[in-house]
């Protein structure tokens, strides 16, 4: 048994395998966030390494000690294609794809779920502090708990948590509450995603909520607080700051332009290929407005990055279909030989890429139908140094409540929408630079550091509380 005094419980480890067999980072904001926390305390990360039937020892990477947990190929279709991407994603994001309910999906989350528990629990120190990371295991903290009653437990839920309406139709939705109030800290990205699990945890367990604090009672007869509370993540703003001032990033930048046949304003959206995102909205929108005549194909060009994801997941293949045949039908009805209505790209890019064609882009799109946070939102943000460009941004996203100088729109709207496109294509120089610096600030003050910093000094605040 390792002795780390602070560990991190996630879905994924956060290394990949490169073809040679070895590992390297996955680069990826909560690895950014936590890494200062990993070196300072010699922590540890329990995680599966991405690959099915992969059984390793636990090993040191980076100042970091990694713990694989080993999910055999029915692990991977029940518990993560099953219960936790096509039953909780879909009901925690508001049923926009039906969920299924399958008994032996949940099964599988059970178990798993346990396995990751007892690992975390064997890495852990006397007295350590564990974070445990999203939807996938919501039942750790308690299963830890049970197990470690001496360990500080927190918990970060990176997605929505539904109103009780819908929430309510999860079969097991007393244990998934009775597995996240293990945790001192139950941390949302949301206000409203915190009082909407204060409302469930009221109406389900019929416990005590008080401000952010739940009166959780023990099998002593005493009762613990717990605390659900909003602390919206971020991005490592300055790395974003630094490859924008790229000599070579801007140059591309440029280039992409120019292989665009320099159309007068590029507009940009970057997604996981996923139904949440409102992807199949934001192209009704577009091609009505080609339609319309609003926008010439000669002037303006719409790029779609639409990274693969869950291509196992029906829902997945299917949504994958519609939207490759709504491309092709925009395309092949306005396209010309010179310019393109849509560039549309199944494929995932390097992270420099990603912030050339940021600083390519005019107009972000941001038309998620429900969304955690959205990343992608801060990332455009943090990027644009030159304080130009145009956020469009769906109220449905969590970074909406901190982006309130984006253009916010309701993407159900599509006239709605048509307008803020129209309106975001010929925005003053001066009102984007307004509007800009107001979401940059924001954005460099709150940044992902900030948040892992906030979070973590509420769990210290929870060892320090008296009684505790
Ligand atoms: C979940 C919640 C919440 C995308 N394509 C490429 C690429 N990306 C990067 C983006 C961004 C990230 O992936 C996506 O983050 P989002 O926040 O937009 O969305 P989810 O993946 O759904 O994340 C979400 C988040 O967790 C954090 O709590 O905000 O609401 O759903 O960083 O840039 N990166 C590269 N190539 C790509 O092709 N390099």
């Amino acid at each position: 048994m390792s002795e780390a005094e602070f560990v991190v419980v996630a879905n994924r480890l956060p290394v990949d395998r490169d073809e040679d067999g070895g590992w390297r980072s996955s680069p990826g904001g909560l690895v950014a966030a936590l890494e200062p926390v990993m070196r300072k305390t010699e922590g540890a990360w329990v995680g599966w390494p991405g690959k099915a039937d992969l059984e390793l020892e636990p090993f040191d990477f980076e100042g970091m000690r990694l713990v694989p947990i080993a999910l055999s190929e029915s692990d991977v279709e029940l518990y993560y294609e099953g219960f936790a991407n096509d039953t909780i994603w879909p009901l925690y994001h508001d049923v926009i794809a039906a969920p299924r309910y399958r008994r032996a999906w949940w099964e599988a989350y059970v178990d798993v779920n346990t396995r990751f528990a007892r690992a975390a629990a064997d890495a852990a120190g006397r007295g350590a502090t564990v974070w445990v990371q999203d939807y996938q295991l919501q039942l750790v903290p308690q299963l830890l708990r049970d197990l470690r009653p001496d360990v500080t437990i927190g918990y970060f839920h990176h997605i929505p948590f539904p109103a009780y309406g819908l929430y309510s139709q999860l079969p097991w939705r007393r244990q998934v509450l009775e597995g996240l109030l293990g945790a001192d800290v139950i941390g949302f990205q949301r206000v409203a995603d915190a009082s909407n699990f204060a409302r469930a945890v009221r109406r389900q367990l019929h416990l005590e909520t008080k401000a952010s604090g739940i009166r959780v009672p023990q099998p002593d007869g005493s009762a613990r607080i717990a605390r659900a509370k909003a602390f919206p993540i971020s991005i490592d703003a300055a790395v974003y700051v630094d490859l924008a001032r790229r000599p070579d990033i801007q140059a591309r930048a440029r280039q992409i332009r120019e292989e665009l046949g320099n159309p007068k304003r590029v507009l940009l959206g970057v997604d996981r290929l996923d139904y949440t995102k409102g992807i199949r909205h934001r192209l009704k929108a577009f091609g009505e407005l080609l339609e319309d005549g609003r926008v010439s194909v000669d002037d303006v060009t719409l790029v779609q990055v639409a990274s693969p994801s869950r291509e196992r997941v029906d829902s997945y293949i299917h949504l994958r279909d519609e939207i490759e045949l709504t491309v092709g039908r925009i395309n092949g009805d306005y396209d010309t030989m010179g310019h393109t209505a849509i560039r549309y790209l199944h494929q995932a890019y390097p992270r420099e890429e990603m912030i050339a064609l940021y600083l390519a882009a005019d107009v972000m799109l941001v038309t998620a139908l429900r969304d955690g946070m959205n990343l992608v939102a801060k990332e455009y943000v943090a990027s644009r140094i030159d304080n130009r460009g145009v956020l469009v941004l769906s109220e449905f996203a969590g970074a909406s409540d901190e982006l309130g100088s984006a253009l916010l729109i309701n993407p159900h709207d599509i006239g709605g929408l048509k307008d803020a496109i129209v309106r975001a294509i010929g925005m003053p120089a001066a009102e984007q630079g307004r509007r800009m610096r107001a979401m940059r600030r924001r954005v460099r003050e709150h940044d992902v550091e900030a948040w892992s910093r906030e979070f973590l000094a509420a769990l210290a605040a929870v060892r320090t509380a008296p009684g505790a």
